[in-house]
């Protein structure tokens, strides 16, 4: 009886001891209890949204990659969601990010791009049609004579484009170029974007890529390094206009003999956006500018800086302002283009011959 209670009173005393040290590791991860319903009914949320989304290049469908991306955030959002023991703060932190990965994630679905909106579009695929409907067909010019050897004038030769197909593009050198009628449609107001595609050759020049009476009215060149320039100019009153875009910024640099779709808006809520083969790659806001953007009468331009019988006449001297390689498939449309429907023209354009 005694060896018994001898027994008795050491069992209680392991007993004792485990129950203390199992007591003591508790103590030390204790669950947090954080109240985690709002991220997860964010995750349910970005997790429905994710697995019901396709990637492809059709409106509705998402720009490739974007689901890996959007997928790495809801994986951490689970793991946040698992953890017995995170905090307010952590679990704060997920929430804006998870909901900043969503953010991120509808831009990329491939937006309808409205023809509504689509002033001209010229695909180049065998003449300089203007494929909107619009009617605002361009026709090849020589460029100023002191571009090429007198005598000796050339004009945009069809070229493949990036695909590889034959004539559907235009080279351009020598002040080559691509005249259009001017025509208020050419000429809006308020809002204006551009998206090209481009396989520049470099040279020391100014490279101007599209036209509209150049700074007086607006224009998209490449400057000292290929850096992209866009110019905008408004008239703040009768007699005054201001520069809203031509601070001399580099947005980004274009690589040579790459082809690469670059894509310009502009628009009344006072944002100029410059992107890069679908990617946003500078934003700066116009400083509050007022007034409509400058209304002039000249022709449009595709590859030198003005129409030839006017840059000869305004500059007898002029040595450079022409663009040396292949441009094809532009677009002009008298709205902003927003961040989605620039991704969206380039995922169409990139994926499939226009
Ligand atoms: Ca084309």
């Amino acid at each position: 009886m005694k060896n018994l209670l001898k027994l008795s009173v050491a069992v209680f005393i392991i007993t004792a001891a485990l129950f203390t040290s199992c007591k003591k590791d508790d103590d030390e991860k204790q669950p947090t209890n954080i109240d985690k319903t709002e991220l997860q009914a964010l995750y349910d949320e970005a997790l429905a949204l994710h697995d019901g989304a396709v990637e492809g290049t059709s409106a509705g469908q998402y720009a490739a990659g974007s689901k890996a991306d959007f997928k790495i955030v809801i994986d951490a959002a689970k793991t946040v969601l698992d953890d017995l023991y995170t905090t307010e703060a952590t679990v704060a932190a997920m929430i804006t990010q998870l909901q900043t990965a969503m953010d991120v994630f509808i831009t990329r679905e491939i937006q309808p791009v409205s023809t509504e909106y689509l002033i001209a579009q010229w695909l180049f695929n065998g003449d300089a049609t203007d494929n909107s409907g619009n009617g605002h067909d361009g026709e090849l010019k020589s460029g100023h004579t002191n571009f090429y050897t007198a005598g000796s004038p050339v004009v945009p030769v069809l070229a493949a484009d990036r695909f590889g197909n034959a004539e559907s593009a235009y080279y351009f050198d020598k002040g080559a170029n691509i005249e259009v009628p001017y025509s208020t449609q050419l000429n809006p107001a308020s809002e204006l974007s551009i998206s090209v595609w481009i396989k520049m050759e470099s040279q020391d020049n100014n490279d101007y890529i599209i036209s509209l009476d150049r700074w007086i009215g607006y224009k998209l060149n490449l400057q000292s390094e290929d850096k992209v320039y866009y110019t905008i100019r408004k008239q703040t009153a009768p007699d005054t206009w201001e520069f809203v875009c031509d601070d001399d910024s580099n947005p980004f640099t274009v690589n040579e003999n790459d082809w690469t779709n670059i894509i310009v808006s502009y628009g009344s809520a006072g944002v100029i956006k410059f992107f890069a083969d679908g990617e946003k790659v500078r934003e700066i806001s116009d400083r509050g500018v007022t007034g409509n953007l400058m209304q002039v009468t000249k022709n449009f331009v595709i590859g030198q800086q003005l129409p030839t019988d006017d840059y000869i006449v305004e500059e007898p001297n002029a040595t450079d302002g022409f663009f040396k390689g292949t441009i094809d498939d532009i677009r002009l449309y008298n709205k902003a283009l927003t961040d989605a429907e620039a991704l969206s023209i380039y995922t169409l354009e990139n994926s499939e011959a226009q």
